[in-house]
């Protein structure tokens, strides 16, 4: 049986990971931030007591701030493979508290990294790269393309990006780069664009709101759907040689078709509902983001199957149900486990 330890296990990519990997027959480390309420909304369903016989999932407390507790954590759960997902991930948000996110985003990383390297194990290591750093580089993007990030959330993601690569190349560690594109799921933040989107339609359509206030819609992005991409997580893990892999589903959509898409699958005209708010737009804007696959396709045998706008409908309907079953204060408290892993591959 392999040990892994998940850094961001209560967020969206950590909940589906540890699923998958609890399904492969791992034990599952997590760590957890201490908080005044309970933030484990996304895993309780995989909780079970300790005091239980066989229990798989072990949470602990730490921060990526906190590189004692993460020494202390790698060499006394002493994993075969660490995925690093915890980050402060809303490009927005980095505006706001850029040394903070350089610090969590990339020098936790970093932290991490030297906690396998001061250890001597030989655990693997897997880091939560992203298609921001690719910023403003014409598309389609690959592993080839040249970065140019445009927000301190990718900046930082920039640092980790090349530590990776340099206790790879440096100390010969098995640390790999997933260079992930937007991945959603009825499971994402509720103030990343396609989820506040699928959240408004499903409270418009219940009329409780009339309206949502939006940024930039022009911005393209390429969406895939998260329980696919942490299996190609797991898969970068599991190759002979470490290297770095783009994941992506090919298909970049505006920001409107991704809106119009949830407000029509709803039955509701977007453009009576959706208002502008300059709020919302980021002091520099990433236009367009569209992935080219081809190497984690042909090294990994990765393959995305739900397209944007399958997405899109998947994640309205969630919303509804979630309202419907559980009322309009408890949307977000609704038990995930019931939706389910994979959806039916339909025509957009
Ligand atoms: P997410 O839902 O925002 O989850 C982030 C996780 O990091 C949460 O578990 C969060 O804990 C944890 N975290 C934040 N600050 C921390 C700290 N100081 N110490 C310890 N843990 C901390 O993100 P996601 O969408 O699952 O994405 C997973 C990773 O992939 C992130 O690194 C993200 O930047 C990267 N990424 C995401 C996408 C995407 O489209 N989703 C694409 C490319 C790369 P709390 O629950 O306590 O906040
Ligand atoms: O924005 C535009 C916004 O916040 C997408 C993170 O997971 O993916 C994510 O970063 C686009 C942007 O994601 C609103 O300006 C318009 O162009 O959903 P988002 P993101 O910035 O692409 C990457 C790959 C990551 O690594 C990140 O961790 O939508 N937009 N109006 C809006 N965005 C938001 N959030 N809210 C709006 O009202």
């Amino acid at each position: 049986m392999k040990t892994a330890l998940i850094l961001g296990i209560t967020g969206q990519d950590g909940s589906y990971l540890a699923e998958l990997l609890l399904g492969k027959g791992y034990d599952v480390h997590g760590v957890i931030r201490r908080a005044s309420t309970f933030n484990t909304v996304r895993i309780d369903h995989l909780y079970r007591d300790p005091h239980e016989q066989d229990v798989r999932l072990h949470l602990h407390y730490g921060d990526m701030t906190d590189g004692s507790r993460l020494l202390t954590l790698v060499e006394s759960i002493q994993p075969d493979e660490i995925y690093n997902l915890a980050a402060q991930s809303h490009v927005r948000v980095s505006f706001d508290e850029p040394t903070y996110t350089g610090d969590v985003t990339g020098l936790g990383a970093a932290r991490v990294l030297e906690a396998v390297h001061m250890s001597g194990l030989n655990t693997r290591y897997y880091q939560a790269s992203t298609s921001e750093l690719f910023g403003s580089a014409a598309p389609r993007q690959n592993e080839e393309t040249p970065f140019q990030p445009q927000s301190p959330y990718a900046a930082a993601k920039l640092y980790s990006y090349w530590m990776t690569r340099l206790y790879r190349e440096g100390y010969g560690l098995f640390a790999v780069n997933g260079i992930l594109f937007n991945h959603e799921s009825p499971r994402r933040g509720e103030t990343f664009v396609t989820r506040k989107i699928t959240r408004a339609v499903a409270r418009i359509k219940a009329g409780l709101e009339d309206y949502v206030y939006m940024g930039n819609l022009q911005a393209k992005r390429d969406w895939g759907y998260a329980p696919e991409y942490v299996e190609g997580m797991w898969r970068m893990l599991q190759a002979e040689e470490p290297a770095d892999y783009c994941l992506a589903t090919g298909q970049a959509y505006t920001v409107q078709d991704f809106l119009v898409a949830a407000f029509e699958h709803a039955g509701l005209d977007w453009e009576k509902h959706v208002r502008f708010d300059e709020r919302y737009l980021r002091p520099a804007e990433v236009d367009f983001l569209w992935g080219d696959p081809s190497k984690a396709e042909a090294k990994l045998n990765w393959h995305s199957e739900v397209t944007p706008m399958q997405l899109a409908a998947m994640m309205v309907e969630y919303d509804t149900k979630a309202l419907e079953h559980h009322g309009a204060h408890y949307v977000d408290q609704v038990p995930l486990a019931w939706w389910p892993y994979r959806v039916e591959a339909n025509d957009d």
